[in-house]
């Protein structure tokens, strides 16, 4: 039976063929099922627009997902610094988050356990560093979320697994973070680099130490890589070398710890400001408040000065133990 389609129609249906949109395209749509004559004659074209109309909604459906995704990556900086774990499959990510900070993630013999990034907090004498386990490395696909990640954190730390051909998955970890334009950066400043890419402080650790022949791949690894980044034997099932790492990692953060007193009392050295390297006394009193950097007269300090109390100016540069007294 002819389908006789009214101008109304084809009206319809060219807008829908115009249409770039999910939502412009259902838009239409819905048109087109609306003004379609409804006889014995159009059945056949009546159900091939319910069953697109089917499709479009569930990839309507579908984009949260994606979104929700992404969000997974977005994990709420806690603590001095974020620091991302990052590797290929069975590396020990997670043994290493599940050992040495608060929080657990599965661990398994089998690759691809970690399905989405998961936080911890590592502690190193009066600080909370919070480091990040996230799913293994692909070689054909990146996780949306996973660059931002890396790009938004304080420093990385780059997990090989030492009985499994450490110098391949070095190489597949560089190429990767390469395709993210991001360089890792393991001594001396961050050089300027070209337009997009960004410099993130990298230490290399080569995992699962304990391992009958580890130590030699691990002499082989270090030897191609030491002089550009820092590396580090760890065993994170059996604990070795934590105190090491926590060192290595403060030390990649490029942090300093100071802590600020009230005259006549004594500081509370549990309660470090943490700053950047290259920080001024200027540095400390805004981490106070704004009001108290702009009517900061002096300050004093203890630790860095030529002697005990020594007073100085905003743009004194101020040392990792520092304890300075600002005044007003
Ligand atoms: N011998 C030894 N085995 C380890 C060590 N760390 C992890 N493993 C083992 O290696 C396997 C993988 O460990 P996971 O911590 O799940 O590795 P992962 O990198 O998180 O793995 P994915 O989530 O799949 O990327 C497990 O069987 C661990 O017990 C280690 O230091 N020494
Ligand atoms: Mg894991």
């Amino acid at each position: 039976m002819p389908a006789n389609l009214t101008p109304q129609y084809l009206e319809a249906e060219l807008k829908f063929k115009q249409a770039t949109t999910t939502p412009e395209k259902i838009k239409a749509l819905e048109l087109m099922m609306a003004v379609i004559p409804k006889h014995k004659g159009t059945e056949k074209i009546r159900g091939q627009l319910k069953s697109r109309m089917a499709k479009l909604k569930e990839e309507l459906q579908k984009r949260p997902a994606v979104g929700k995704a992404e969000q997974a990556y977005n994990i709420k900086r806690e603590g001095a610094a974020q620091v991302v774990l990052m590797g290929l499959p069975n590396s020990g990510k997670s043994s290493l988050l599940s050992h040495i900070t608060n929080a657990s993630s599965e661990i398994a013999d089998y690759p691809f356990t970690t399905q989405k990034p998961i936080p911890g907090m590592m502690k190193f004498e009066n600080l909370q560093i919070q480091l990040v386990d996230t799913p293994p490395i692909q070689l054909d696909h990146t996780e949306p979320g996973f660059p931002n990640l890396i790009r938004n954190s304080d420093a990385l730390l780059l997990v090989l697994d030492l009985t499994d051909d450490p110098d391949f998955q070095m190489e597949v970890l560089l190429q990767q973070l390469s395709d993210m334009r991001i360089r890792g950066v393991g001594k001396g400043m961050i050089p300027p680099l070209e337009t997009g890419w960004i410099g993130v402080r990298t230490l290399v650790l080569g995992n699962k130490c304990d391992g009958k022949n580890s130590m030699a791949a691990y002499q082989t690894v270090a030897k191609r890589f030491q002089n550009t980044f820092p590396i580090l034997p760890i065993s994170a099932r059996e604990g070795m070398n934590f105190d090491e790492l926590k060192k290595e990692v403060y030390q990649l953060l490029d942090i300093v710890r100071v802590y600020t007193k009230i005259p006549g009392k004594e500081p509370d050295l549990s309660e470090p400001v943490i700053l950047k390297k290259g920080s001024t006394i200027d540095d400390v009193a805004l981490s106070v408040h704004k009001d108290f950097a702009a009517q900061l007269r002096y300050a004093k300090v203890w630790g860095s000065g030529k002697f005990e109390g020594q007073m100085v100016k905003r743009d004194y540069p101020i040392s990792e133990g520092d304890v300075i007294e600002l005044h007003i």
